[in-house]
C-alpha cells in the first residue's frame, strides 16, 4: 500500500470539479467590536459562565480582519480554486435590522476582490449562526418577523457582492442552529425549548425560499443555496426499537429539512412525534420554502447510530475517532451522497465542509498530522465513489483553512489544516495542508495534460 493516502486519486475527478477550503466569520474574525460592528447572539453567549469549554471568547479569534491577506495567500498557495466563507449579519447591519455599516460592508467587498485577485471563487453564507443580539432580543429566529429582516440583510448583501460571487448560501446547518440553540441550549442563544426549537426550524427555512426569490427577482447571477449537516442514521443493533429510533432520529436530523426544500412538505412522522411541538406553517409557506435551489451543500463528519438504549452514540465505543470524539466513518459521506440522489430530486450537490479535529502539536515549525491526512484523503476518496456512481457532485470544501473557535469546545478542538499560534497569531500549514497542495498540483497537472491531449489531437 502506497504511504501516500491520497496516491490515484487525482485521477477521479472531472476538470471542472471545485476544490475549496472552508471557514466562517465569527470562528475566524475577531475585532469583535471594531468599525461599528454590533454584538452577535455569539458574543453574549460566550459572556455567559459555563457555556464554552475553555471559558474563551471570539474577540479576537484569528484576527482574520486585520490578517486576511495572508489567509487568502495560504488559501491561494494551497492550489484551492474556491474560498468559502460567511458573512457577520452584525458586521454589515449591526442591529439586525434598519441602518447598514458601511464599514462592515467594505471589509467584505475588499475581501471578495481580494479573493478575485487571487483566483479563488468567493462562496458566501449569509448565516453561520452569529445573529445580531439585537434581532435576538425581538424574538430571533423564533420570531416570524425575523424572516422578512434576513431577506432584507440577503438583499443588501447582494447589492453589494453579488456581481462577484460564485454561490451564496441563506443558512449554515439550520438543525445545529434550531436543535442545539434552541432545544438543547449548548449553542447560543442557549434556549432549551422544543416548540421554540421546531418554529425555529420553520422560519429558517422560510426565510431560505424567500431570500432565494428575492435574489433572484434581483437578478442574481451567483447560485443559490442552502447548507445542511447530514449523516446516515445505522442502528445500534437489528432490534424493531432501534430501527425505530433511527428512523425518528433521520426524520429529525435529515427529513424535516429535505422534505420541505425538495419536495415541499415536512415528513408526516416528525410531524406526528412532535405533536404540539410542530411548527406553526402559514398558507403558501411551503411552496416559498421548495422554491429551487441551483445547489445544495452538504457537510459531512460522521455517522449517527441510534440506540433505543443508549443515549450516548454506541457505534464510537473500539472505533477510530477525531478529537471531537466523532467516530471516523469516510463510507458514510458515500451512503449518504448516494442516499440524496437517489430519493430526492436534488440540485448539484457541493460537499461545503469536510474535516477533523485532532489534538495537534507544533514542534519546530511542524505539525505532523497524518491523522487528518489520512481523514481527509479517505473522505475525498468515498466522493469519488459517489460520482463514479453518479451521484452530481460539483464540489468540495475541506473545513478549515484555520484553527479556529470551535463554538463550545472553544480553541482547544484544533480543525485547520493551518495551525495557528493564538499568543502570536502565527500561521504555519500542517502537514495535511501540504499533502491536500501535493494532491491539487497532481489534479492540475493532469486537467493540463489532458486539455493538451485533446487539443493534439
Ligand atoms: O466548526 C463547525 C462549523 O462551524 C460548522 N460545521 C461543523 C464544524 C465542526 O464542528
Amino acid at each position: 500500500m502506497s504511504a501516500d493516502p491520497f496516491a490515484g486519486l487525482h485521477a477521479r475527478f472531472p476538470a471542472d470539479f471545485v476544490w475549496g477550503v472552508a471557514t466562517s466569520a465569527f470562528q475566524i474574525e475577531g475585532a469583535a467590536t471594531e468599525d461599528g460592528k454590533g454584538p452577535s447572539i455569539w458574543d453574549t453567549f460566550c459572556r455567559q459562565p459555563g457555556t464554552i469549554a475553555d471559558g474563551s471568547h471570539g474577540d479576537v479569534a484569528c484576527d482574520h480582519v486585520n490578517r486576511w491577506e495572508e489567509d487568502l495567500d495560504l488559501a491561494a498557495g494551497l492550489g484551492v480554486g474556491a474560498y468559502r466563507f460567511s458573512v457577520s449579519w452584525p458586521r454589515v447591519q449591526p442591529a439586525g435590522h434598519g441602518a447598514f455599516n458601511a464599514a462592515g460592508l467594505a471589509f467584505y467587498d475588499r475581501l471578495v476582490d481580494g479573493m478575485l485577485a487571487r483566483g479563488l471563487q468567493p462562496h458566501l453564507t449569509l448565516n453561520h449562526w452569529d445573529m445580531p443580539q439585537a434581532l435576538q432580543d425581538r424574538g430571533g429566529w423564533a420570531a416570524r418577523d425575523t424572516v422578512q429582516r434576513f431577506v432584507d440583510y440577503a438583499r443588501a448583501v447582494h447589492a453589494r457582492l453579488g456581481d462577484r460571487l460564485a454561490s451564496m448560501t441563506t443558512h449554515n446547518e439550520p438543525w445545529v442552529i434550531a436543535m442545539l440553540g434552541h432545544e438543547s441550549g449548548h449553542f447560543a442563544p442557549g434556549i432549551r425549548h422544543r416548540g421554540t426549537a421546531m418554529q425555529v426550524v420553520h422560519h429558517l427555512l422560510l426565510s431560505h425560499g424567500l431570500a432565494l426569490q428575492a435574489l433572484r427577482a434581483d437578478g442574481s447571477r451567483a447560485g443559490l443555496g442552502i447548507v445542511l449537516n447530514l449523516s446516515p442514521v445505522h442502528t445500534a443493533t437489528a432490534s424493531a426499537a432501534d430501527a425505530a429510533a433511527a428512523r425518528l432520529e433521520d426524520g429529525r436530523l435529515a427529513r424535516m429539512y429535505l422534505d420541505p426544500l425538495l419536495r415541499g412538505h415536512y415528513p408526516p412522522d416528525v410531524l406526528e412525534y412532535l405533536g404540539a411541538d410542530a411548527p406553526r406553517i402559514e398558507s403558501g409557506d411551503l411552496r416559498h420554502i421548495a422554491t429551487p435551489m441551483d445547489f445544495m451543500g452538504v457537510n459531512y463528519y460522521t455517522r449517527n447510530v441510534a440506540s433505543s438504549a443508549s443515549p450516548w452514540n454506541p457505534a464510537a465505543a473500539g472505533r477510530p475517532i477525531t478529537d471531537m470524539g466523532w467516530e471516523i466513518y469516510p463510507q458514510g459521506l458515500t451512503e449518504l451522497l448516494l442516499r440524496l440522489h437517489r430519493e430526492y430530486p436534488v440540485p448539484p450537490l457541493l460537499i461545503t465542509e469536510n474535516g477533523a479535529a485532532f489534538a495537534d502539536e507544533l514542534r519546530g515549525g511542524r505539525v505532523e498530522d497524518a491523522a487528518r491526512t489520512r481523514f481527509i484523503a479517505q473522505h475525498v476518496s468515498a466522493v469519488a465513489d459517489a460520482l463514479e456512481q453518479g451521484v452530481p457532485v460539483a464540489g468540495y470544501m475541506l473545513w478549515s483553512l484555520l484553527d479556529n473557535f470551535e463554538w463550545a469546545s472553544g480553541y482547544a478542538k484544533r480543525f485547520g489544516i493551518v495551525h495557528v499560534d493564538y499568543a502570536t497569531q502565527r500561521r504555519t500549514p500542517k502537514d495535511s495542508a501540504l499533502a491536500y497542495r501535493a494532491f491539487l498540483q497532481r489534479v492540475a497537472r493532469r486537467h493540463t495534460e489532458e486539455a493538451a491531449e485533446a487539443a493534439g489531437a
